[in-house]
């Protein structure tokens, strides 16, 4: 068991559709804090870097278009288990297959239209919130996590 910290996206479709605050809160109500969190809209450049391991696949670039269509919102969520956690609360990438409940589940229908990202490892998300972070963006919330959420 180790605090980790993972990438978390909402994507254009989830800020379109009012849904930030309703996603934002589902990550804090399990327990997981933000440590950096901020509105953008990603060029083609930066979204291939971010999604790189999909490169030749056939919906890369409807990927790319589609991340790339409007404001995301970026968040650095932190905790026990945070990487596996944090995929949980968003369920499995088709909607169809996601557990009920998670946000896919809820507010999705369709693959590419998902609504949120997150890392999938600790490698990954190394490498993700780099893109979409610079080191003096994070805060400590250390204080908050061990008061009120991790076990003495
Ligand atoms: P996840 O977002 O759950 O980590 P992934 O990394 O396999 O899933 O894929 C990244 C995104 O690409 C996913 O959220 C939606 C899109 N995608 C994946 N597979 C797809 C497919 N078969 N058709 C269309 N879009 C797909
Ligand atoms: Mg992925």
């Amino acid at each position: 068991m180790a605090i980790q910290r993972t990438l978390i996206l909402c994507k254009p479709d989830a800020v379109s559709r009012g849904l930030i605050g309703d996603i934002v809160s589902r990550f804090e109500r399990r327990g997981y804090v933000i440590v950096a969190m901020k509105m953008m809209q990603l060029d083609g450049e930066r979204a291939r870097k971010h999604y790189g391991e999909h490169e030749g696949k056939p919906f890369f670039q409807g990927l790319v278009d589609f991340i790339t269509s409007g404001p995301l919102l970026a968040m650095a969520v932190e905790g026990e288990e945070a990487i596996a956690g944090c995929r949980q609360i968003m369920g499995a990438t088709n909607p169809l297959n996601a557990a009920t409940g998670s946000i896919r589940a809820d507010f999705a229908s369709t693959i590419g239209r998902n609504l949120v990202h997150g890392s999938d490892s600790h490698e990954s998300a190394e490498r993700e919130l780099a893109i979409f972070f610079q080191p003096s963006d994070f805060v400590s919330r250390k204080h908050d996590l061990e008061r009120w959420i991790l076990e003495k």
